[in-house]
């Protein structure tokens, strides 16, 4: 929670799985009008590594929070704004980049900034580039951490770098470790936290 657009209410801000950034501009007692989504200084929604991509075979994926709709003439799909068909030759497809939120005034001018963290575990900042009243987000850059980018990795290589016998002990269908990678050495989290603690000790 964070008074956002500086009018002496609180609002609130929530990440999302498609990707983008959602506001609840409060009001008195806590009341909240609908969501908007939060847009950059040019107007484009903010989705950190979200957007259309071309798939090898010959589809079109969409990173995003997209709107499928069957019309008389076919299935067509709302994204951002537009209006995109989805057709046996080049079908459309979806999927997301998921976000989580925070708003802090990082660099001291008086205004909040943006921390995003996304799905490959990537910590972004967006900096406030307008007013403590009338926000304008600027471009992310990706945060670092003891000269590195800073990001929360997952799969069995981040398992093997640490510890080959995490990955070892780990049965197929265990889930994969998350590892997040900070200045001050790898920290373990979650998944299957048992095993991952069992190992860690045996090792
Ligand atoms: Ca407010
Ligand atoms: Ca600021």
């Amino acid at each position: 929670m964070a008074d956002l657009n500086g009018d002496g209410y609180p609002d609130l801000l929530s990440g999302s799985w498609p990707g983008e950034l959602f506001f609840f501009r409060g009001g008195p007692d806590h009341n909240f009008a609908a969501p908007e989504m939060l847009r950059d200084r040019e107007g484009k929604i903010i989705n950190i590594g979200g957007g259309l991509r071309e798939e090898p075979g010959g589809g079109l994926l969409i990173a995003g929070n997209a709107e499928f709709e069957q019309t008389s003439d076919g299935v067509s799909v709302n994204y951002h704004g537009q209006r995109l068909k989805s057709t046996p030759e080049k079908p459309i497809s979806i999927t997301g980049t998921a976000s989580a939120v925070h708003a802090a005034d990082w660099d001291g001018d008086g205004d909040l900034d943006l921390l995003v963290g996304e799905i490959q575990g990537r910590v972004f900042l967006i900096p406030n580039e307008g007013t403590r009243t009338a926000y304008a987000f600027g471009k992310e850059r990706q945060l670092t951490a003891g000269g590195k980018p800073l990001q929360g990795r997952m799969g069995s290589r981040d398992l093997q770098l640490n510890k080959r016998l995490v990955w070892a002990r780990a049965k197929p269908a265990a889930r994969p470790a998350y590892t997040l990678t900070c200045a001050h050495g790898p920290q373990r989290r979650r998944l299957d936290q048992l095993l991952l603690e069992r190992a860690w000790k045996q090792s």
